[in-house]
Parts: C-alpha cells; sequence; structure tokens
C-alpha cells in the first residue's frame, strides 16, 4: 500500500503499556498517532486529517462517551469511523457506545487480535458514508438544477409562464392576508412580426433576449419577471402601487426606444405596449384575485395597442 493511501487511526488511551500494544498492532496496516485524554482528541481532529478513532471508554477527565457524544454533534465534511475499547466490566457501555454512533467495539484484552478488522470495518461504514453523503450532494445540485430548469425561460433566462402564475398566486396571498398591493405589468413588443418579416428570426430571437436582459435591469431582485410566451412579458412588483410600476414601465419604454438592432443589413428599433394593473385588496373582489389582475393588465395592454402602440396604459 502507498503511503498516500494508508489511513490514519488516532489511538485515545491514557495508559503507556495499551497505547504501545494498539499502536504496534495498527502500525502494520495504518499511519498511527496517539493522545491520552478525550480534550487532546478534539483538538487533534480539528486540526489534522484523520480517518478513524480508536477511543478508550475510561479516560481521565473528558470520558470516551462524551468524546464519542461530541465527535458525532458536529458537523464534519467527511465521515470519523470509532471504535471504542471498554475494559469488559462495565456492564450497558457497549449498547451506549453503539447507540451514540460508534462502529465497533472490542474489549482492550482482546484487542490485540480484533483492532485491526475492527478498524477496517470501520473504514468501510465511513466509506460508504462518505459515498452516500457525496451522491446526496450531487442528488441536491441535479435538483436544483432541475427546479431552475422547470422554472426558466429557456431564450431570455426570465422565469416561464408556469412559475410566474405560481408566484401570482402566492402574491395575492400574501397581499391578502398582510393587507398590502402589488402590480403586474403585462408587456407586448409592437408590430414584432416585422422584425422576423424585415431582418430574420435569429434577429428577433436576439431582440427577445436582448428585451430580457433590459426588463432585468429596470427590475429589483424582489420582482418577478417572466416571458409568458412569443413577444408577451410579464413583471409582477410586490408592495409597489400603480405610480411606481408605471415608472418601471417608464424606464424600460426609455431603454428599449434608445436601443438599436443593426444586422449589417437592416437597422431597427421596437416599442412596447404596455398595461398595468395594481391589485389593492380592500378594493379587489378576493376570489376574482389572479385572473382580474390578468384581465386588467391584458386590457391595458390592448387598449394600448389600439391607442397606437408605444405606450403604458394602466
Ligand atoms: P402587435 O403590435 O399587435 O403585437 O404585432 P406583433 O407583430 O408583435 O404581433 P403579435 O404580438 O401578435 O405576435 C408576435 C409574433 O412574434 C408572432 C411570431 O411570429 C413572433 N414570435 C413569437 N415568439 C418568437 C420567438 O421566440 N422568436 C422569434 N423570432 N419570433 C417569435
Ligand atoms: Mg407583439
Ligand atoms: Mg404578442
Amino acid at each position: 500500500m502507498t503511503k498516500e493511501a494508508r489511513h490514519t487511526v488516532l489511538v485515545v488511551e491514557d495508559s503507556d503499556v495499551d497505547a504501545k500494544i494498539l499502536q504496534k498492532c495498527l502500525a502494520r496496516a495504518f499511519d498511527v498517532i496517539r493522545c491520552s485524554t478525550g480534550e487532546q482528541a478534539l483538538k487533534m481532529l480539528k486540526q489534522q486529517k484523520i480517518d478513524v478513532l480508536v477511543l478508550d471508554i475510561n479516560l481521565p477527565g473528558m470520558s470516551g462517551i462524551d468524546v464519542l457524544r461530541k465527535v458525532r454533534s458536529r458537523a464534519r465534511k467527511d465521515y470519523l469511523g470509532v471504535v471504542v475499547l471498554t475494559a469488559g466490566s462495565e456492564s450497558g457501555t457497549t449498547e451506549l457506545a453503539l447507540s451514540m454512533g460508534a462502529d465497533g467495539f472490542g474489549t482492550k484484552s482482546d484487542a490485540v487480535h480484533h483492532i485491526v478488522p475492527l478498524t477496517h470495518a470501520a473504514l468501510r461504514v465511513k466509506a460508504m458514508t462518505d459515498e452516500l453523503r457525496d451522491l446526496n450532494r450531487k442528488l441536491r445540485r441535479a435538483n436544483s438544477r432541475l427546479t431552475r430548469l422547470s422554472n426558466t425561460d429557456h431564450l431570455t433566462g426570465l422565469y416561464n409562464m408556469r412559475y410566474i402564475n405560481q408566484q401570482l398566486e402566492q402574491e395575492f396571498r400574501r397581499a391578502k392576508r398582510y393587507g398590502t398591493f402589488f402590480s403586474v405589468i403585462m408587456i407586448d413588443i409592437d408590430h414584432f412580426k416585422t422584425v422576423n418579416d424585415d431582418c430574420d428570426h435569429l434577429m428577433g430571437s436576439f431582440v427577445i433576449s436582448e428585451l430580457g436582459r433590459q426588463i432585468r435591469r429596470v427590475t429589483r431582485d424582489v420582482d418577478f419577471a417572466g416571458r409568458y410566451g412569443g413577444d408577451e412579458f410579464i413583471i409582477l412588483l410586490p408592495e409597489t402601487n400603480a405610480e411606481g410600476a408605471h415608472q418601471v414601465a417608464m424606464r424600460l419604454r426609455d431603454m428599449v426606444n434608445h436601443t438599436i438592432y443593426d444586422n449589417g443589413t437592416n437597422r431597427k428599433r421596437i416599442t412596447l405596449s404596455q398595461g398595468i394593473h395594481c391589485f389593492r385588496p380592500e378594493i379587489d373582489r378576493v376570489n376574482e384575485g389572479v385572473q382580474e389582475a390578468l384581465r386588467s393588465a391584458d386590457a391595458g395592454l390592448y387598449e394600448a395597442k389600439e391607442g397606437g402602440r408605444d405606450r403604458i396604459v394602466i
């Protein structure tokens, strides 16, 4: 076995004679270090990489059980294997040690024969636990990636319709419960078909993703911006009144109107139509909540289109 692959065992034993015997047995298979008290052991565990603790139950000061309790209650990046050694005469100690998370136990009188296999067994528990923890971490990461993907519009990176609808319901419940308000802005690009027709679909898609970026720039972290589909976007503004929502819509309008898209053959500007609805729980009817807010913001959007586009209607 190479030096790197060897595991480190810390023997916690106050008797020099017993410690020597244990170290001699273990040194055949492991790198062995030793200390005489529980307090020293806890310190060493913080300072260096140790794979298995061979722990005498009867120690001066802190007992082996106390050390075990401390070790298991601390969060560690990787698992520490623990073998507990008893004098053999204490009743109930082994049960207690196992229930507190020891991976193996033996009596000191038998230790010469059993300490190496016991340590190997503790290392197997460690390997399995570390692997499980690693898998768990990967699973959690994959799950959160999946959740993010299922809530996101792929072209803009904004939220998708499904997530925005969920969030709308939640904002309604919150606004009703706390008597706050929130606003919704519905946005549709004017004559977007002409971008596709006059330039190409690539430019069309670029315009949509750029608008996503601009919407992100005019909103705050607490707002929820989403693409409802096609050239339609929606912004939820928690605890924002109609005036605040109008300011956001104006900022977006300014930014969009100053953007020129140029693909070498065509130069294009776009404009937006925007409809705003502010939900006020004391006025809006409870049951009509979400649908009413959407209908009202949509009606504003329609009015903006009818009125000649490039405008905001509350
Ligand atoms: P209006 O001012 O009435 O909104 O006119 P409009 O041309 O924008 O019409 P509308 O909003 O009804 O339709 C949007 C068009 O946008 C429909 C489709 O051709 C195009 N479109 C929708 N999604 C995408 C996309 O992801 N990429 C591209 N390139 N075009 C899209
Ligand atoms: Mg449009
Ligand atoms: Mg549209």
